[in-house]
């Protein structure tokens, strides 16, 4: 305790230091001595580097064998897949799998994995890659709880389950009535339910009609998924989706404490435009932005449940459905007027406001939970959609309209009253304050911008630690900006994305830029930041034979020594084991025309011991962490010579960690 307390004070003592010394005498040679590393201030001069970047650098910089203080759940855009990073060093832990195979984790080249992939395939189609937009991290009581990670694919409408005890894909969704998602996931406060929301309105069950029947069978949906923690898993059967107009929903975010149980959506395109430039109509990007208002949609989540409970759903593709018509007559859904193509929809920490920006607008509006309440009981509606759903008044449910600058989009919080919101024109971050007891009780003025720093370039969602729960950390704020043009060496046409990491810890200081960290797999959308000591994942499986696609021992898991190989007919069952250097067996001799069902085992206790199981021509990668068994499967159709090796450098001796498969003709 004395010690660790004495570094971080010898730490800031050092930074302090070094600031004074080069402000009070950057003329002077000879400075900070390192043993065995050079002069910090001729180091400095000879790179070019600022006092400020020396802070910056003091800040980050995380010392060999010393662990991050958050994970980053990052999005990994259309890479398919999830970037776990660490903050502040912003170092790449890990990429997660998720709608795209990876072979490095093994993922898709085994039996397990591949029937996962699969059933978020379209029947008879295979999907090998996603778009993923917003990670959710499991909550309790609206705080990271750090058991799971959900993630959606805007692109084909999935929904994917991420077990954060060996960060491995559990299981994959289609969404059955709809081909894109955008407004998910997110999570009710105890991860009860799943919330996606779609995109682009189409018919439903990808069945046909022409745009011209746009109003009477193009629908757009939002699904609630339900989620069994026990299992670990989404239960397809209690799960249910709202029939909604044919605007194009967009984010949504679930309501917390005060507004515990409600939902909340933004949508565009409530013109209903159906495109067709190139038969003289105005193109969507104009014939979606002629309306000043949007329909802010507002979800009774707990009424939904009540009346899918109560068997008033219908059944849409197998799925359960709450038609629009019951939805807008039993007050399940209710229309907010929102200025024009809003994006971001984001619940503060205290539940009560809801900060909704867009594009085309330099406001943040801020909704105020109570009042919209008050007025859905009072019944106070200016009329209703053409779909019947009602409408409230603006003014009755708006407590703000904070001017912030050029193309707001995302809005993060602290614990010190400030919302930070990314401005995607402007290439900044606006800081400024919340209202209400929350923020009053830091002594500052309600609704004000306060500050601003300039990001690079062109920021699309921006995350805080811990920023998007009831109990934000604030401190970081990650910037996931699209374009970084000038910021890195010229790697082709092909840019990395660029996130951007700021200190937002000192609430009246500024915020400060300090490292930049090029994504080079894709284009991240949203991330999440949650304290590194809530993640509890296994060093190694529970047991040797370990199952990671049941969490359970695996019925062909094997001990070291119960190795055998059986035959039966053209059925020939392997059951190796993988130690440190060998598998058993070495020689697995099968027939030509063979079926082959392979289990392997790493029989491994120790932490990282893990191998690979490379087999040429029949395009198979695992990956056995210590204690895994995995089962692979295959025709042997072809005869030939193959030898099959350990693609992880586990040994002195990994090189002779090899076999061969004899397929004899
Ligand atoms: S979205 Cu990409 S910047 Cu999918 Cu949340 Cu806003
Ligand atoms: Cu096992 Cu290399």
């Amino acid at each position: 305790m004395f010690k660790s307390n004495f570094s971080k004070l010898a730490l800031a003592a050092g930074a302090v230091g070094l600031l004074l010394f080069f402000l009070t005498c950057g003329e002077r040679k000879g400075g900070v001595q390192v043993s065995g590393g050079g002069d910090l201030a001729a180091i400095a001069e000879a790179r070019g580097l600022t006092p400020a970047d020396l802070v910056a650098a003091a800040k980050t910089y995380m010392p060999t064998g010393r662990h991050d203080e958050y994970y980053l759940f990052g999005s990994g855009g259309h890479s398919g897949q999830v970037l776990v990073i660490g903050v502040p060093s912003m170092r790449l832990l890990k990429v997660i799998g998720v709608f795209t195979p990876e072979p490095w984790q093994g993922w898709g080249y085994s039996n397990e994995t591949r029937e996962v992939l699969k059933a978020g395939s379209p029947a008879g189609k295979e999907l090998n890659w996603g778009d993923t937009h917003h990670p959710a991290l499991s909550e309790t009581n609206g705080d990271y709880d750090g058991q799971f990670l959900f993630i959606n694919d805007k692109a084909n409408a999935r929904v994917a389950v991420i077990d954060l005890r060996d960060f491995e894909t559990k299981q994959i969704i289609k969404n059955p009535l709809s081909m894109s998602d955008h407004g998910g996931t997110f999570v009710t406060p105890n991860t009860d339910w799943v919330i996606e929301g779609g995109q682009y309105a189409m018919p439903w069950s990808g069945e046909y009609a022409p745009l011209d029947q746009y109003k009477e069978k193009y629908r757009g949906m939002v699904t609630f998924w339900k989620f069994d923690r026990a299992k670990g898993r989404i239960l397809p059967e209690q799960s249910f989706a709202l029939e909604l107009p044919p605007y194009w929903q967009d984010l949504s975010d679930a309501g917390k404490l005060v507004s515990d149980g409600w939902i909340f959506m933004n949508s565009f395109n409530t013109e209903m435009a159906t495109g067709g430039i190139e038969e003289g109509n105005p193109p969507f990007e104009a014939g979606a932005s002629q309306r000043d208002m949007d329909y802010l949609h507002v979800i009774n989540l707990n009424k939904a449940a009540e009346l899918f409970r109560a068997g008033k759903t219908t059944k849409i593709n197998g799925f359960n459905v709450l038609p629009l018509s019951v939805s807008a007559a039993e007050g399940v859904l209710t229309f907010i007027p929102e200025p024009k193509s809003p994006h971001g929809v984001d619940v503060a920490p205290d539940g009560n406001y809801l900060v909704i920006s867009g594009k085309l607008d330099p406001h943040a509006t801020v909704y105020n939970f109570t009042k919209i309440k008050a007025a859905i009981g009072s019944g106070n509606f200016s009329g209703k959609d053409e779909f019947g759903v009602p409408i409230l008044n603006f003014d009755d449910v708006v407590d703000a309209q904070i001017e912030l600058g050029l193309g707001p989009l995302h809005t993060q919080f602290d614990p010190n009253g400030y919302a930070y919101t990314s401005l995607f024109l402007e290439s900044a971050i606006a800081r400024w304050t919340m209202g209400g007891d929350w923020t009053q009780k830091h002594g500052k003025e309600p609704w004000t911008l306060v500050d601003k720093v300039s990001v690079h370039y062109n920021v699309g969602h921006i995350c805080t630690a811990e920023g998007d729960n009831v109990n934000p950390d604030g401190k970081y704020l990650v910037s996931l900006n699209k374009w970084a043009v000038d910021r890195f060496g010229n790697v082709g046409p092909l840019l990395p994305q660029n996130f951007q990491l700021i200190d937002v810890s000192d609430p009246r200081g500024a915020m400060q830029l300090l490292y930049d960290m090029p994504i080079g797999v894709g284009e991240p959308h949203y991330a999440q930041m949650i304290k590194a000591d809530k993640i509890n994942s296994w060093e190694v499986y529970p047991e040797v034979g370990w199952n990671p696609g049941t969490q359970s021992k695996d019925p062909n898991g094997i001990m070291p020594g119960q190795e055998k190989v059986e035959r039966n007919g053209k059925k020939v069952e392997i059951w190796m084991s993988a130690m440190r250097s060998h598998y058993n067996p070495e020689r697995v001799q099968v027939n030509k025309g063979d079926h082959v069902i392979w289990h392997i085992t790493n029989g491994e206790r120790a932490k990282d011991a893990t191998h690979g199981f490379g087999l040429p021509y029949y395009n198979v990668n695992l990956s056995l962490e210590p204690g895994e068994t995995q089962t692979i499967e295959f025709v042997a159709d072809q005869a030939g010579v193959y030898p099959f090796y350990c693609t992880e450098f586990c040994s002195a001796l990994h090189l002779e960690m090899t076999g061969y498969l004899l397929v004899k003709p």
